[in-house]
């Protein structure tokens, strides 16, 4: 298989193993399920299937669990069982509905992200929504990032709060190398916004960019110190994971894995000439952990 299908393979392949492995650890027994809504990580079991190319989830402060189909249906799993459609996604070969985020106060305002290509104006973009999330419905529908250069692949799409309640986006290269190279455009960067989707004071550029060169960053994590860390994909290998730092260019596509160049940050670890194609990154105990569709989850220290 060429390598890019094979990649495009693997990483849907990734994402229906996150899936797959966050219902097995996150679900408790039915039992417990009725008796205490809280969920049981030491015993693991199915708690939804059939379900359609899930992208991201997030964990409801009831324990319920929110779960994003890439055909652009969030799912609530759990106390309730819920489906909300998301108008206007379209879905390609790594876009559609993807990323999923609960705002910082989401016990007292309900509101969830979302990050969803869509076709406009003939063009393939991806943006960033805000929803008010009932039992019901998803209401208030605000877009805060519009316009994200989008196309089949390379969407980028992970959305994630920091510590710093601020919220950091992953976009791709939208196929088109140099725009990351660009930091007037939205495309191969790590924005960072206000839950309004205004630019973040101090950021490097004055605009949404947090950092550029990137290729497709689809992980987002922080570790004990505050530090945020990203993985993204290579071309057919060279995967990376990069500390993340105001300002810097991460390099693509002028250099990629290992290669050095001044002004521009070498990954603290790449995949060399294999493949992890990492769908997502979380650090436990200042342990990454990725998922890895070839071989065992990558996990060091
Ligand atoms: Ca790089």
């Amino acid at each position: 298989m060429h390598p890019i299908l094979k990649k495009s393979v693997a990483v849907t392949t990734i994402l229906i193993a996150v899936l797959f492995a966050a219902m097995l650890i996150i679900r408790s027994n039915e039992r417990a399920a009725s008796e205490d809504r809280k969920i049981d990580i030491e015993h693991g079991e199915v708690v939804a299937d059939n379900l359609n190319t899930v992208w991201d989830i997030a964990i409801l402060p009831d324990g319920d669990i929110l779960a994003t189909e890439r055909s652009g249906t969030v799912k609530r799993i759990g106390g309730i069982t819920a489906s909300f459609e998301v108008p206007d996604v379209l879905e390609t070969s790594e876009g559609g509905l993807m990323g999923l985020a609960l705002h910082p106060n989401f016990s007292d305002n309900r509101e969830i992200y979302l990050y969803l290509t869509v076709r406009k104006n003939g063009e393939i973009k991806n943006r960033v929504e805000r929803h008010r999330l009932t039992e019901n419905a998803l209401e208030n529908k605000t877009i805060i990032i519009d316009d994200i250069p989008g196309a089949d692949r390379h969407n980028g799409g992970r959305i994630a709060f920091g510590p710093d309640d601020l919220l950091y986006v992953t976009t791709g290269d939208a196929l088109i190398p140099n725009l990351s190279q660009d930091t007037n455009s939205l495309a191969g960067k790590i924005l960072r916004v206000n839950p309004d989707g205004s630019p973040a004071e101090n950021n490097p550029f004055g605009n949404l960019v947090y950092s550029y060169g990137h290729r497709n960053p689809q992980g987002l994590a922080w570790d004990s110190q505050g530090r945020l860390w990203s993985v993204e994909h290579g071309p057919a290998a060279q995967d990376e994971i990069n500390l993340i730092e105001a300002g810097e260019n991460y390099g693509w596509p002028i250099i990629e894995g290992g290669q050095r160049r001044q002004g521009m940050r070498t990954p603290n670890r790449h995949s060399g000439n294999d493949t992890w194609a990492p769908g997502g990154l979380a650090i436990i105990n200042d342990t990454c952990s990725l998922p890895a569709s070839e071989g065992n989850p990558c996990i060091w220290q």
